[in-house]
């Protein structure tokens, strides 16, 4: 039973940081090299929307040889991920076949999971295709990150949440989302509030480390960056740790975006110590800068001050000034 649930306990780790998550054509083998001097949390090589049917087998070719000619992950890149065809396409069994064999694949994103169906067919083929590490042993599984795009998969997140020991994070998908419910994607994404908010609960509830927000379609010049910057501190807002990004120029935005701020890493060091000092004496609920301070308030900074380490803050230096 203990080593049954390590493989769903390295898939749930929370040491993953996946502030921006770059999708890359597979089609492009321009892209493909491109990716490769890119800092984004994670890369997810695309096999799905951005690739036409005709090219599909030739991008699923063409991705397996880049990722097995690496002889290791980039040092800027946390998480190489493939975004396989939906499970409902002719494509989606050999793009997983494909691709989960290759030791250089961290994570498989699955578009369009409509119920939990989905993620035990994608988990049986992982079982399948790498034996080795999805045993129940293994520490190494590729990790699985759902796509939610309908309004049937927001009714049954409870249940996809539950579908697979290797799920690790749910994606919100504006677009589809859109088309499926007829209505028209707007800036201040008001439409997308429900469903948005569902995603990062049912994310949180079941334990996954990551729930990323929607795409942020402009991406040229100072409108496209001032929409962007606008997106992500509403997700931020909402809960959502990292957002999907579509071009290189959106990356270091959204990493900054998503990662505290050094006021907000300071406030959470000066916690974190008062705190110390105030547990000695035997105070919960003590007050600082004229603000009551208790419990949640100081697991709140100590989540900051351990996602600022992940974020290559220097802590220690910053501990030492107080
Ligand atoms: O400087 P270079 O010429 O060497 O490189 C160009 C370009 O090739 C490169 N680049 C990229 N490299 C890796 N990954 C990318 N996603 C990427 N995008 C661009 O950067 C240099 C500058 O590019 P650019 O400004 O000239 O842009 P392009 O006109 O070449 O490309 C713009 C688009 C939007 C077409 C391109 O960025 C792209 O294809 N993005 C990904 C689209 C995609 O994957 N869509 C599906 C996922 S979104 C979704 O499904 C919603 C849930």
């Amino acid at each position: 039973m203990a080593a049954a649930a390590a493989a769903a306990a390295s898939a749930r780790s929370t040491s993953i940081l996946r502030r921006s998550l770059l999708y890359v054509p597979a089609s492009s083998q321009k892209m493909l090299t491109k990716s490769l001097s890119l800092t984004s949390d994670n890369v997810t090589y695309d096999l799905e929307d951005s690739v036409t049917p005709a090219l599909k087998e030739s991008a699923r070719q063409q991705l397996k040889q880049h990722i097995s000619s690496l002889k290791s992950r980039p040092s800027s890149v946390s998480e190489l991920a493939v975004r396989v065809n939906a499970v409902s396409t002719p494509y989606a069994l050999h793009d997983l076949t494909a691709l989960s064999s290759e030791p250089g694949v961290d994570a498989v994103v699955v578009p369009k999971v409509e119920s939990a169906a989905d993620l035990t067919f994608v988990t049986d083929i992982l079982r399948h295709a790498a034996p080795e590490r999805h045993a129940h042993d293994s520490t190494n599984p590729i990790k699985i990150i759902a796509l939610i795009e309908s309004a049937r998969a927001v009714m049954d997140l409870a249940s996809i949440c539950r579908a697979s020991p290797f799920l690790s994070g749910l994606i919100f998908a504006a677009e589809d989302f859109a088309l499926d419910l007829s209505i028209t994607r707007t800036p201040s994404l008001t439409e997308f509030l429900y469903a948005r908010s569902a995603v990062v609960t049912a994310a949180r509830a079941a334990g996954l480390p990551s729930a990323i927000d929607l795409v942020c379609t402009s991406y040229r010049g100072e409108e496209g960056l001032e929409r962007l910057r606008e997106e992500c501190a509403g997700g931020r807002s909402m809960g959502f740790n990292g957002k999907q990004c579509i071009h290189p120029s959106q990356v270091e935005p959204v990493q900054t975006i998503f990662s505290p701020g050094r006021d907000e890493v300071e406030w959470a060091v000066r916690v974190v110590i008062a705190d110390e000092k105030a547990a000695s004496s035997g105070r919960g609920a003590w007050t600082l800068e004229g603000k009551m301070i208790d419990a949640p308030v100081v697991g709140k900074a100590r989540a900051v001050v351990d996602k600022a380490e992940k974020c290559g803050f220097d802590v220690t230096a910053l501990r030492s000034k107080w």
